[in-house]
């Protein structure tokens, strides 16, 4: 099927028609629309035909994700159909892409990470209001235990419970019904959907820390596509790639996912990455934060593109034409953070977060 995947016109992209699998809600098709859009603005001679297909995260709509404990609810039917050759490409959001790839794939990240942060979205009788001046015992809705963990912590006064279904169902539960005075989102994804004249207030790191590679995305093809691969790698904003090289160390190392509220921020200020994690207690009563720093200076510009490959493995997400000392000290950065935090009780802290969740 891919025999057509040759450089006819000695340009080193592919002549073929490349397939870029989707998932079928809005959001998905939003955010791989703008990467075919992208791609088709650097190669405007290759074609692109956009497969839409359901995942079993798309169809179990109402258990909590944090419940089902399946780490790649959202990936792995499009991996399959990576695999099969169904597809040659697919769009994913980083954040809900497990930190471990199958052998055979490979991601690259596509394009500047967007607001990272979480925002609140009021019912419209609330306008006005911010989480603090909320009424008390007000309903706030949200299954992410990272977002309730440490906002019951700070704001003492709300009560809050799960909402799902993807982000259209979200809001008509939030406007249509009285159950829930806010939801809780990600602004990248409100954003891309056009709503961000719905964001009411956006949570900052004191309030509450974002998921690990919130608001950026990625493209995930199989690895033996060498110019797919090359293709795809132009898609790269570096500074979003060393943030979450990071965040996903930091991740993969405490052996976190969706099922635990584990947290995190970045910042890169003249080459230095910064990076904050924490890890709580499902209720936010405890919990362990730190911060460190590593450089990330770019000195070793002849890095060649295959030892940046064995990355791909570690992390699931790398990129060509970033100094690979830079990656790798990002991904150093993450590990060492999580040792630290596992050295000060991180471990204990998410077992137990872990039992309760799933005894819940
Ligand atoms: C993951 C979480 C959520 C998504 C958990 C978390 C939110 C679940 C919920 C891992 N994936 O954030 O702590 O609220 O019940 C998801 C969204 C986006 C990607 C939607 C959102 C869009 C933003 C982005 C679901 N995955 O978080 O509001 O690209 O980061």
């Amino acid at each position: 099927m891919s025999e057509g995947a040759s450089s006819g016109d000695g340009s080193g992209t592919p002549s073929r028609v490349i397939r870029v699998g989707t998932r079928k809600s809005q959001l998905a098709r939003i955010q791989t629309d703008s990467v075919a859009e992208q791609l088709k603005e650097l190669f405007p001679h290759i074609a692109l035909e956009i497969v839409a297909m359901s995942t079993l995260g798309d169809k179990i709509l109402d258990t909590a994700l944090s419940k089902i404990g399946e780490k790649s609810l959202f990936t792995k039917e499009l991996e399959n159909a990576l695999e099969r050759n169904e597809v040659d490409l697919v769009v994913h959001s980083l954040k809900d892409l497990p930190t471990t790839l199958p052998a055979g794939f490979t991601t690259r990240g596509a394009g500047a990470r967007e607001n990272p942060h979480d925002a609140v979205v009021l019912h419209p009788k609330h306008v006005g209001k911010t989480l603090e001046t909320l009424p008390e015992n007000s309903v706030i809705g949200t299954s992410s235990l990272r977002r309730a963990a440490q906002l019951k912590k700070r704001f003492s006064h709300l009560a809050f419970k799960d909402i799902r279904g993807n982000l259209n169902t979200r809001l008509k539960k939030l406007d249509e019904k009285d159950d829930f005075a806010a939801i809780i989102l990600a602004a990248a994804g409100l954003g891309r959907m056009g709503w961000g004249n719905r964001i009411s207030q956006i949570l900052g790191p004191e309030d509450c820390m974002y998921a690990v590679g919130q608001g950026a995305l990625a493209v995930e093809v199989r690895s033996r596509d060498v110019d797919i691969l090359e293709m795809v790698s132009v898609l790269h904003d570096p500074e979003t790639v060393l943030r979450c090289i990071a965040e996903r160390a930091f991740l993969r190392h405490l052996e976190g996912g969706c099922s635990v509220p584990v947290a995190v921020h970045t910042e890169l200020k003249n080459s230095q990455l910064y990076l904050t994690g924490a890890v709580y207690s499902l209720d936010g009563s405890d919990s362990l934060k730190e911060t460190m720093q590593t450089s990330v200076a770019a000195d070793d510009k002849s890095q060649s593109s295959d030892a940046v490959d064995e990355r791909v493995q570690r992390v699931g997400i790398t990129a060509a034409k970033i100094p690979g000392e830079a990656q790798d000290g990002a991904e150093r950065l993450g590990v060492d953070l999580a040792k630290l935090l596992l050295s000060k009780g991180a471990k204990e802290i998410l077992t137990v977060a872990r039992q309760l969740n799933d005894a819940t």
